[in-house]
């Protein structure tokens, strides 16, 4: 009797012990998005600290940033910044996985406005593609002014070393030494400008790839658009 009630209690505590290793709850997934009203060509920054597991933790945030069921970044982190090139509602789309392997998934849309103000960077390879140490390319952003803005500033950030020359202003005040060209007057809707440098790829430069990056500002109305476009570059 008593033999077969030790038997029973340990068959109990196995019980229990694959219950427990199988009843994992679900997390649950929720976001916010900063800022409320995004415009195109503006870092949208998404926040799924909200998130939740009830019994664990959340240890990994799969982000679909344009609706088409395909994740676009991988993190252990809750936090995601992307931008949009174009306005229009776009579909949002989250999936986070507890640390035993449960997910949970959600999906927003979001408002897209076009921006104040659309710019490109184009840069013109040499014939046949390949950029080499020595070479001299040409840069040109294309900007249109969708709405009246008064005063414009345009920042390039391009590769360390890089020699730029100026080669159309489109009547800004060019400071070299920040790459930086400035425009105090005011622009109209409908408006373009064109702004062209040249650059040479520094002598010895190796085979790698070398990012761009820039920004147009303005305090009336208040923004802070990246440039898009080509933003990097492969030298062989
Ligand atoms: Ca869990
Ligand atoms: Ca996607």
């Amino acid at each position: 009797m008593l033999k077969s009630l030790k038997i029973f209690a340990l068959f109990l505590i196995l019980a229990s012990f694959a219950v427990s290793a199988q009843s994992n709850q679900a997390p649950r997934a929720d976001f916010r998005t900063s800022p409320a009203n995004p415009d195109t060509n503006t870092p949208v920054l998404f926040d799924a600290s909200s998130s939740r597991d009830p019994d664990g933790q959340i240890v990994r945030y799969e982000w679909d940033f344009n609706g088409d069921g395909k994740f676009d970044e991988t993190k252990t982190t809750p936090t995601a910044s992307t931008l949009f090139e174009r306005a229009g509602d776009w579909r949002i789309n989250l999936r986070v996985t507890d640390n035993r392997g449960a997910t949970a998934s959600i999906s927003k849309v979001i408002k897209i406005n076009e921006a104040p103000v659309v710019l490109r960077r184009q840069i013109a390879l040499p014939a046949g593609g390949r950029v080499t140490a020595g070479q001299i390319l040409r840069a040109t952003l294309h900007i249109r002014i969708n709405k009246p803005i008064n005063g414009l500033g345009l920042d390039e950030d391009p590769p360390a070393n890089w020699a730029v020359r100026e080669r159309d202003n489109a009547g800004a005040v060019f400071k070299r030494s920040q790459m930086q060209w400035l425009w105090s007057r005011r622009f109209e809707s409908g408006q373009t400008i064109t702004v062209v440098y040249e650059l040479t790829v520094p002598p010895g430069t190796r085979p790698g790839v070398f990012k761009f990056s820039g920004q147009l500002t303005s305090f009336s109305p208040r923004l802070a658009i990246s440039v898009v476009g080509d933003t990097e570059l492969r030298t062989f």
